[in-house]
Order: C-alpha cells, then structure tokens, then sequence
C-alpha cells in the first residue's frame, strides 16, 4: 500500500508520490511561492469576500468561498455553475494574479500536464468544524484538463475515494504548502474534506486555505 507514503512523518515527508492514477502530490511546492500569494490572495478577498454559498438542496455549505480568473464556480438554489460575474457585487471575479496562474502551470507541467492555463481558481476557507462532503468535479465542459489544489494554513484530511461513490476512501494529509495535481482517471473520482481540526498556524492563525485552479470551457 502506499497511502502511509504520504502520512506526516517529519523530516521524511517525500517531496512527491503518486495517490492515484494520475494524482500527483507535490509536498510543499507551493512553499517557495508564498511570499508573493498570500498578499495576492489579501488583495483578491478584498474585491470578492469569502461567502458561504447555498446548495440546489438549500443548505449552507461550512466552506467559505471566493474565486478568481475569467469565471468563478457558484452554487445556489438554481444549481452549480460557472460564472464570469460575481453574483454578490455583480462585477467580474478579480483578475488571476500572474503568481497564482504561473504556479499552477509550473505545478501541472511537473506532473507531465504541459500547457495548463485554467480559467477560474476557486478559492475555500475552513475554519475549525468546516468540512466537505464526498462530490465530484462535474461543472467542467473539460475533463482532460487537470485540476491543480494548492493546501495553504492549518492542515486537512482529505479524503479520496474512487470512481464510485460507494469506493473505499483512503485518508491523505494535506499540509501548508502541499500541492496535488489531479488528471487523468482521478480527475472524475469522489473526493472530501474531513471537519477542520482546530489548531493555529503561524502564517494563516485558525483557518485552512484551498486554491483549486480549474480549466472550465
Ligand atoms: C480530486 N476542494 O473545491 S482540494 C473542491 O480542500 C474541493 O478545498 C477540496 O474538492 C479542498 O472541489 C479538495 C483537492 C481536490 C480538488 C479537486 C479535485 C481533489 C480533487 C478534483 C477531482 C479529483
Ligand atoms: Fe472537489
């Protein structure tokens, strides 16, 4: 088995592995990035605050969201969908910053996805309690594009399961600084986010970050 891979083990974290076919963990990739993204991302909440959205079924999701690029993934009673307009200030999304879209391309070109140039980065805000139920990535017209995450403040367990709902689910940590590059069969598999641990991280204090960079036309 490789899933104990990829558990927290100190200095003998690996700097890459393979969850799956075609998911490719880059452990702390981002790490050299963070000094430019994080005042990007504070520039970014200030145009489009983080909201929580309402589900089709009427519940409010415990993940606060915001996107930015060219389109941004929405939710409410109507359905999910891509949209260029942010339905609360009825402006575009904010613009991609150049180091959020050149660390995605940078990420996907290591896992072997040359030329990656998505359109919308979703942006989810956990605090302690937050979590994510088991879904999976639909909304896209592409699924031979990839989906980058970029993991930023206090550490999750993400949970990934298989083609089916019904799929066993293995458990991963996903730290600061950790980057997955989801193509190829993995792209379509049902994945979530366990209730956030409460804990305080030294750069982001008591939340969890997710960037997720998405190719949707
Ligand atoms: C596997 N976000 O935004 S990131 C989502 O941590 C989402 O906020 C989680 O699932 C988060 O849709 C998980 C890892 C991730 C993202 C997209 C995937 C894994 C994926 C798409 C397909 C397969
Ligand atoms: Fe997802």
């Amino acid at each position: 088995m490789t899933a104990d891979l990829f558990e927290s083990v100190g200095d003998t974290r690996p700097s890459r592995g393979v969850m799956a076919d075609g998911a490719v963990l880059l452990r702390g990739f981002a790490k050299p990035f963070e000094g430019e993204l994080l005042p990007a991302l504070r520039v970014i909440v200030k145009q489009a605050p983080f909201r929580h959205l309402i589900t089709p079924g009427g519940h409010r999701m415990s993940v606060a969201m915001t996107n930015c690029g060219s389109a941004g993934w929405v939710s409410d009673r109507t359905g999910y969908r891509y949209d260029a307009i942010d339905p609360e200030s009825k402006q575009p999304w904010p613009a991609m910053p150049p180091v959020l879209r050149m660390l995605a391309a940078r990420a996907a070109d290591d896992a072997g996805f040359n030329g990656f140039a998505p359109e919308a980065c979703l942006i989810n805000r956990y605090v302690p309690g937050a979590k994510l139920s088991l879904h999976q990535d639909r909304d896209e017209l592409d699924f031979a594009a990839p989906i980058v995450s970029v993991s930023l403040g206090l550490p999750a367990i993400f949970l990934f399961g298989g083609a089916k709902r019904a799929d066993k689910t293995a458990r991963y940590r996903l730290e600061h600084g950790d980057v997955v590059v989801w193509g190829g069969p993995s792209r379509l598999f049902f994945h979530g986010v366990a209730p956030l641990a409460d804990g305080e991280h030294p750069v982001l204090g008591r939340q969890r970050i997710n960037l997720t960079f998405r190719k949707v036309r």
